[in-house]
């Protein structure tokens, strides 16, 4: 199953008519609506038939003979030169998205081991993330004091750049379902901001710019750019349901460091996945619905759908030009990107490229020059050059078209690309259930009419359908073409056994040589969808809080109190192993009760928890870290409050008496 040269494929094909059918060069131009919902079920039915055909060849399966798992692992690949030893670091981050649930989540690499979970959409009962005041200020509350929303769906992480490579200052990810953009800050990994996006649903991909694209003197990451998948009724507010016409998408703008929304451009079609170029002019992304279908066969009507490519700059000049609409209740200024009030494009502020029929994933080359847009429908990846946009821009070429300088053959359900920095890419193939190496400067010959050039390098199996595929500092200047991440969306029999629910898998692939090897599998949590590779000099956290960046900070514990002003309560205490600073302390039943908990303790991983005893009270309290809980005290009688994190040989003892008197 490790093989690349494509053999256990071959034999797998030849005994399944309807595989054999699919692999049929002929139907590998575009594939139909029928086709591809076949396909969609034979791509599955691919990556069964081959695990079934290992499983009689008596090789890995989870059949029980790990074994011969290891051997021939081991005699392939040589597993061991990528582990990491007890006692050593992972040489990079891994920054993963974690889909539904919400949140996002840390790796080391090459291990694979989870170093940790960042809540952000998600209420996280370990951390008191939308627990704690500070956390619910940030997540947002309604005027009832509920969480505006315990629910998320992260798909992608990016890191904010300073000169081309990642500066280790902030991570952004996207929530889908409630169209929210997070930020998280890098010195402590938790997420310090969150912000609606207006006029917004399905927002899907996010990407950061990687320099001004006004003032060439800002080098670093200004804004980040929010694609809407969903197109709705604008303003939806209950107008305009049957109206197609009032439908649209918009591409957000939002502030890196206010993470305010500076502006919202209106397309034609949607946006899915985003890319920046490294001059920071140009943004993009891929269109499957060009079409505004409202089912899915009428979003796979059209031959050509589009990669819609925005510019920067002109945008903000028509937005300080005051030629801006707005749409509802919101005040954020949207310019109108569309084709009819955009046809000279000398002073268009967006370039419609055609691509093949209902595309996925745009990812920007670190040559600086391509952006690549694959053709999931189509077994092509469409290579955009952006001096050619340019030039549309300036009226300089016939038709955006002719801005496309490649769209080699790649295989089947081609997602999304990554890059090695010897002029290679790496395209997921979703369908074919492999990643496939391919040359971008052989497949622009082949395109120019260099018939005998063929720019697919290699193919290697991964298990199973894989959806994003990233390289280790691949979306920076620094690229080092080392390893390469496909996160697949199905395991099947890759791990034990769980039940129904399967894990996810993020499957390492060494690209160092000609060949690529794979070289482990790491299961992951649902699910992971996208990640960045970060080289562990560029994150430079903090491993203790600040104890004055709280201004209620409770700095002594003998400052431990109960203040009270007719019946809100605030409670002042401090926690330092092994006891909090009051032992006991009682208040009235009908009393709202704010604790604040300062965690004195000073020592690097001294972390405390504080929970109470039937009021579903639950966070930690890292060394020097300040946090606040707000309750009210309907429950007389006794609660012992305790440390729910074990800190010392009297973890046990350390508790305090929650004593409410009955009203
Ligand atoms: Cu899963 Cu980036 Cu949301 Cu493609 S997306 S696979
Ligand atoms: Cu403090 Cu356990
Ligand atoms: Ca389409």
């Amino acid at each position: 199953m490790i093989s690349n040269d494509g053999k256990d494929r071959e034999i797998t094909e030849t005994q399944d008519t309807e595989i054999t059918e699919v692999r049929d060069t002929s139907r590998r131009k575009f594939l139909s609506t029928a086709a591809f919902v076949s396909l969609a079920g034979t791509g599955l039915a691919m990556g069964l038939t081959s695990c079934k055909k290992e499983a009689e060849s008596g090789a890995a399966v989870s059949a029980g003979k790990s074994g011969e798992v290891s051997t021939k692992v081991a005699s392939a690949v040589t597993y061991g030169e990528f582990e990491v030893p007890p006692g050593q670091l992972d040489e990079y981050y891994m920054f993963n998205s974690g889909g539904h649930s919400g949140e996002a989540r840390v790796y080391g690499l090459p291990s694979g081991r989870l170093i940790k979970r960042i809540p952000i959409f998600n209420r996280d009962c370990e951390s008191g993330w939308g627990i704690t005041n500070e956390s619910r200020a940030i997540i947002g509350t309604n005027p009832d004091g509920s969480l505006k929303s315990t629910t998320g769906d992260t798909h992608h992480v990016h890191g904010s750049y300073t000169d081309g490579t990642y500066d280790g200052k902030y991570l952004w990810t996207n929530d889908k379902i409630n169209s929210r953009l997070a930020r998280i800050r890098m010195d402590y990994l938790v997420c310090d901001k969150i912000t609606d996006l207006p006029n917004v649903q399905g927002f899907h991909g996010i990407f950061p710019d990687k320099r001004d694209p006004v003032d060439p003197k800002i080098n670093h990451t200004t804004r980040i750019f929010c694609g809407m998948e969903f197109h709705t009724p604008q303003p939806n507010d209950g107008r305009n349901e049957n109206d197609p016409k009032k439908y649209y998408c918009v591409l957000t703008c939002v502030d890196a460091e206010s993470m305010n929304v500076r502006w919202q451009c209106k397309i034609d079609g949607n946006l899915d996945l985003i890319a920046t170029s490294y001059d920071g002019t140009l943004v993009g992304s891929n269109q499957y619905n060009t079409e505004n279908g409202v089912t899915y066969e009428q979003m796979m009507a059209s031959e050509m759908d589009a990669c819609v490519l925005f510019n920067v700059a002109r945008i903000e000049a028509a937005v300080s030009a005051g030629k801006y609409f707005t749409i509802g209740e919101s005040k954020v200024p949207v310019v109108d990107g569309t084709k009819d009030a955009n046809k000279n494009p000398k002073t268009s502020l967006t370039c419609y490229v055609p691509v093949p029929k209902n595309p996925h994933g745009v990812n920007a080359s670190p040559d600086e020059k391509y952006f690549i847009c694959s053709g999931k429908l189509s077994p092509t990846a469409t290579v955009i050059d952006l001096a050619l946009v340019h030039k549309w821009f300036n009226g300089e070429l016939k038709g955006p078209r002719d801005t496309v300088v490649a769209e080699p053959e790649i295989g089947l359900g081609p997602l999304h690309t990554a890059f090695d920095g010897r002029g290679n890419a790496y395209t997921t193939l979703f369908l074919d259930s492999q990643i496939v190496k391919w040359n971008v400067d052989k497949a622009i010959a082949q395109f120019k009419g260099d018939k005998q050039v063929d720019p697919v390098l290699d193919r290697i199996d991964v298990h199973y359908q894989p959806g994003h595929g990233f390289t280790s500092m691949g979306e920076t200047k620094e690229l080092d073409g080392k390893f390469f991440i496909s996160d697949n969306k199905f395991t099947k029999d890759r791990f034990l056994p769980v039940g129904p629910r399967h894990p996810d898998q993020d499957q390492m692939i060494d690209i160092s040589g000609d060949k690529m090897r794979l070289i482990a599998d790491h299961s992951v949590d649902p699910e992971p969808h996208d990640a960045i590779i970060v080289k562990r000099d560029k994150v430079r956290t903090r491993q203790v809080n600040d104890l004055n960046e709280h201004p209620l900070a409770v700095k002594d514990a003998k400052d431990c109190r109960v203040e009270r002003k007719g019946k809100k309560v605030t409670v002042h205490l401090t926690s330092q192993a092994p006891a909090f600073g009051l032992r006991e302390f009682t208040i009235k039943q009908g009393d709202e009760v704010t604790v604040i908990l300062t965690n004195l303790d000073k020592v690097e991983d001294l972390t405390h928890g504080f929970a109470i005893p039937k009021y579903d009270i639950n966070f930690v309290v890292n060394p020097q870290q300040t946090k606040s809980v707000t309750f009210k005290a309907d429950k007389a009688g006794v609660y012992w409050v305790y440390c729910t994190n074990f800190c010392h040989a009297l973890h046990l003892e350390m508790r305090s008496r929650m004593i409410v008197e009955k009203a």
